[in-house]
């Protein structure tokens, strides 16, 4: 056998004894320089590769190479397994505090009305719902609103097709529960209404109405007013009042507007409330007795209040919102800080 072929051989079974052995950083480097330094083993082979006999170089140089190699691919290998960690820098660190998700919540109109239930609980009226889009029957005529009447008029609002409309109130709801209970009803009927006005400050095409009804025998003026007062008191404190003034609405009679006195500079008089002191709410009345007939009661029998209110404005107030849009443009910048 060739004298070299044979010392490379004894070369690699060393090295890979040795190479079993190699626990740190510094046994790599020292691993590195005996095999594969300027003077260490396979490079001493190497130099004498010259004194081979031309025709056994080749074989003698391949075996050489490849020792080299593989001693290198080994050296890489103890390298990574000791070495600092090189990956990329975005270790997991787990003592940083958790990342937290993003949490929704209720949207202020939402919260208005949970808190408008919840006080009409208290005074004994339960919750209806009913449809957005709505007849016209419903939305006006039991509503002793006739034809010709303008709030009718396709300027004024939504229509899907002849006789079909997205309704401007919830009284359609109220009349709908009507037609299917007898009296005593009590109740609230909060929800979306549309009217085709155009948006600005005070007004959105798309905006929210509670409305209330009570009818059975023997109910006054008095209770409505009671029951608007009560309202007033739990919505914005005990310093609130109420005042009633008269008004016109086809489907109740007597009718007033009812005001808050302004809950933002107490009544003294600012931007908010035109320097008037009061912040005007919605409507109210005794239910017209054409309204009782249309859905089948007995208007000399019984007798009822309805009215009412705004929630985009009563949450404007709670949240000093100064524009309606505010409430529409689901900017969570705005929103957030409500
Ligand atoms: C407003 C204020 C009001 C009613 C709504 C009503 C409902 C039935 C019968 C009678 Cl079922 N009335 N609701 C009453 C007075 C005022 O809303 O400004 N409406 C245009």
């Amino acid at each position: 056998m060739i004298p070299l072929l044979a010392k490379l051989e004894m070369l690699r079974e060393e090295a890979s004894r040795e190479i079993k052995r190699i626990s740190s950083v510094a046994d790599t480097a020292a691993f590195r320089i005996k095999y594969l330094g300027r003077k260490g083993e396979i490079t001493a082979c190497l130099r004498e590769l010259p004194s081979v006999p031309i025709e056994l170089r080749p074989q003698v140089g391949a075996k050489a190479n490849s020792l080299k190699l593989e001693l290198e691919n080994a050296i890489d290998e103890k390298q990574k397994a000791f070495a600092p960690w090189q990956g990329p820098k975005t270790r997991l660190d787990l003592t940083l505090p958790g990342r937290s998700r993003f949490l929704g919540k209720k949207h202020p109109i939402t919260r208005t009305i949970e808190d408008i239930i919840s006080i009409f609980y208290g005074l004994g009226f339960s919750v209806a719902e009913g449809p957005n889009v709505e007849t016209d029957y419903y939305n006006f005529d039991a509503l002793n609103t006739p034809a010709d009447h303008p709030a009718r008029d396709i300027n004024d609002t939504f229509y899907v097709e002849k006789g079909i409309c997205l309704r401007t109130h919830t009284s359609p709801v109220q009349i709908r529960v009507m037609e299917r209970q007898k009296p005593p009803v009590r109740i609230i009927a909060p929800g979306r209404c549309y009217r085709k006005d155009t948006a600005d400050a005070s007004h959105s095409p798309n905006f929210f109405q509670t409305e209330g009804l009570y009818v059975d025998a023997g109910v006054t003026f008095a209770d409505l007013k009671g029951v608007i007062n009560t309202f007033a008191l739990r919505m914005f404190g005990k310093d609130v009042q109420v005042r009633f003034r008269p008004h016109f609405f086809p489907f109740t009679e007597p009718s007033v507007e009812y005001d808050f006195s302004c809950v933002i500079c107490g009544g003294k008089g600012c931007r908010t409330c035109k320097n008037s002191g009061w912040i005007e709410i919605s409507g109210a009345g005794m239910v017209d007795p054409a309204v009782l007939k249309a859905v089948g009661y007995d208007s000399e029998k019984y007798s009822g209040y309805a009215f009412g209110m705004g929630v985009d404005r009563i949450t404007m107030l709670r949240y000093r919102v100064s524009d309606i849009r505010y409430l529409y443009d689901n900017d969570l910048r705005v929103l957030n800080n409500l």
